[in-house]
């Protein structure tokens, strides 16, 4: 008997040390996933911050200030200015293009910020980078106030819900106003139905280019400081799971030659060490696994190799060769993705075709349609806010992006690059609202001397402008405008020329409204060249009377090339390789007596804005030139015989 029963009891006690075993693991595995859940941490020594504003408020400028202040550059170190403006066009144009990271540290606590462009062609920058950031630093001029693009960024800002700091910078300005411009950002917050907690924002009063920052106007100040403690006091810390599964957005590419490919983006859980395996989640659903290269922190205007990174920073990372803008990298085991970045549509599009001038192959180097579609189908991986489209023919691309200035930087680019294109007249893009044909419209504020206020209203009323506002101050009148965006080609040039070189103009896009009826087109015709060769002075000087040139003497012209404006509503085709007949000295120098007024310059903007539906600009790496699409001018003419079809 002992022994059966003794054998029951250790059944029993092994049973009952199983069980509790079982139940302790089961509420421990319990306790643990509920504390995943709640584990949402404050990372207190990171911040994350995006400079926004309208164009030329001083960002880029600020940023320089804070590298120096805070010890990124050698106190002998010399630096040009505007330093995070490092594309040469950018340099150029003294405007950002790129949005560009980079990290201070202050106070024992690292700044990772990010200096975005103003321009309203680069919205869809400024777009993809605001989720990396929990805070944004709204600069705003303290003379102008808020302007149409610093509406655009505070709104998409808020509708993040991210923490405004607001900076009126300038206030060295002697001509600075800014207790009214507070006034005025205070109404742009009501206006974009701010809440309450957003309503309650920091002000900061800032001279950017003089490096000083200061919480009252009268206060006197000699660094940023004042600025640099308000983002650690009111920019909350990014908020992660560090004992979640790693997950990542990448929101920037980079390239180097050594490394291939870089994603960049915040860690929004886990951690990341290099070399490990990630599950690489696409955009369009395909998953795959991947094995990480480096890490690399951004510390001051470089990149640090770190052997581990967590949640809250913002990383670049390498190994991933054709990784994109809105992917995921998440833990391999527990693959998540991340909500993709939703970007405003293109407004604007126009056909980028293989250049088939009679000049076509003599200065690119990149010239054929393969050579095309790969380049543009290149852009797209880092441009966000572009779209390109094959068409019926293999020779043509549709290519839409955000405005003129959008699409001309990159044709800009390319031409740099040594590819040769050709491209039509950029048109709106029209939707179907409520089965009504809508167009985009734009916010358009322009700002002229007061004796000019009945030339923006008749110019703007042709256009089919409607006011929506009209401030006088300082002998200067300020105009808000909707506008339809077909209104807004060419306007810049007449404005410029009806105002003396005075009126100040910013537009971006509003929204989609029903179809506001026909604007006249430009109202002069061309004069086109109707033979090939050299363009002579002495031609030019028969042709005075005929309108303004945009070629000079010496200048290669081909049969269909637009060499000038006609001074009256028709095309005109001229001889401009004419030389005298006495001499019959085919030299463009041999007439050197002719006094000629210098020719029309255009820039590559002012051309796009020029051509009509028959007209394309060729562009090649050294020029571009106007021409009409049918070269010949009897081809043109039975083109205007033929009834068009309406559409
Ligand atoms: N007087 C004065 N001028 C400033 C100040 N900050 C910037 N500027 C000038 O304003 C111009 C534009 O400055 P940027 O720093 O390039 O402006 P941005 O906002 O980066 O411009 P985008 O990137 O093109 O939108 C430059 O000529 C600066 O020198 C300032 O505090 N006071
Ligand atoms: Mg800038």
């Amino acid at each position: 008997m002992a022994c059966p029963q003794r054998k029951l009891l250790k059944n029993a006690v092994f049973r009952i040390l199983i069980f509790t075993l079982i139940k302790c693991c089961k509420g421990q595995a319990f306790s643990q996933s509920k504390k995943r859940k709640k584990v949402i941490v404050e990372i207190e020594n990171i911040r994350n911050i995006a400079i926004i504003a309208h164009v030329d408020h001083g960002k880029t400028t600020l940023v320089d200030q804070m590298l120096k202040q805070t010890g990124v550059f050698r106190s002998n170190q010399q630096v040009v200015e505007r330093v995070m403006d490092s594309q040469d066009q950018e340099r150029e144009r003294g405007i950002t293009i790129v949005a560009k990271n980079f990290s201070i540290q202050y106070k024992g606590i690292k700044l990772n910020i990010i200096d975005t462009p103003g321009h309203t062609d680069f919205g869809g920058e400024v777009e993809r980078t605001l989720k990396m950031a929990e805070g944004v630093l709204l600069l705003v001029d303290a003379y102008e106030g808020p302007m149409p693009q610093t509406r655009y960024v505070l709104q998409k800002a808020l509708g993040y819900h991210l923490k405004p700091i607001v900076v009126i910078n300038k206030i060295d300005r002697p001509d600075g106003r800014p207790k009214d411009v507070l006034d005025e950002i205070f109404d742009l917050f009501v206006d974009l139905n701010a809440d309450d907690k957003q309503l309650d924002f920091t002000v900061v009063y800032a001279s950017a280019r003089d490096g000083y920052a200061k919480l009252e106007v009268e206060q006197k100040s000699n660094d940023l400081a004042p600025l640099l403690d308000a983002i650690i006091k009111h920019i909350p810390p990014p908020t992660a799971n560090p004992d979640e599964p790693f997950q990542m957005l990448v929101q920037a590419l980079d390239y180097n030659d050594y490394v291939g490919r870089i994603g960049i983006g915040k860690i929004a859980n886990g951690s990341i060490n290099s070399g490990s395996n990630v599950a690489w989640l696409k955009m369009d659903g395909e998953k795959r696994n991947e094995r990480i290269g480096k890490i690399y922190s951004f510390s001051g205007l470089e990149r640090e190799s770190v052997q581990e990174a967590t949640a809250g920073d913002i990383v670049a990372v390498t190994g991933i060769e054709n990784v994109e803008i809105g992917d995921t990298l998440a833990d391999a085991n527990n693959p998540k993705p991340l909500p993709i970045i939703s970007i405003d549509e293109p407004t604007l599009s126009m056909l980028f075709s293989v250049n088939n001038s009679p000049f076509a192959g003599k200065d690119g180097k990149y010239v054929t349609s393969r050579n095309l579609r790969e380049r543009l189908y290149r852009e797209l991986r880092s441009n966000v806010s572009l779209k390109v489209h094959d068409t019926n023919s293999s020779e043509s691309f549709h290519v839409a992006g955000r405005g003129l200035l959008h699409l001309s930087v990159l044709i800009e680019n390319m031409r740099r690059e040594g590819y040769e294109l050709q491209v039509s007249k950029p048109k709106v893009i029209y939707k179907e609202i409520n089965g009504k044909k809508a167009e985009p419209v734009e916010f358009l504020v322009i700002d002229v001397p007061k004796e000019f206020d009945g030339q923006v209203i008749s110019l703007l009323g042709l256009r089919k402008g409607e006011m929506l506002n009209m401030r006088e101050s300082n002998g200067r009148i300020n105009f808000e405008f909707k506008l339809p965006s077909r209104g807004l080609v060419g306007l810049r040039l007449r404005l410029l020329s009806s105002t003396q070189g005075t009126a100040i103009m910013y537009h971006n896009f509003y929204e989609y409204e029903y179809f506001k009826g026909d604007i006249p087109h430009r109202s002069q015709g061309v004069i086109v060249s109707m033979s090939n060769g050299d363009v002579m002075a002495y031609a030019l000087d028969g042709l005075r009377d005929r309108g303004v040139m945009f070629a000079k003497p010496g200048d290669k012209v081909y049969e269909g090339m637009i060499v000038g404006e006609h001074c009256e509503q028709n095309d005109i085709a001229v001889n401009v390789c004419r030389a005298k007949k006495a001499t019959n000295m085919r030299s463009a120098t041999a007439d050197k007596g002719i006094k000629l007024s210098p020719p029309r310059d255009l820039t590559l903007e002012m051309a796009l804005e020029y051509i009509e539906d028959d007209e394309l600009i060729e562009i090649t790496p050294k020029t571009f030139r106007l021409r009409k699409k049918l070269l010949r001018e009897h081809d043109r003419k039975r083109q205007r015989t033929t009834p068009q079809v309406l559409k």
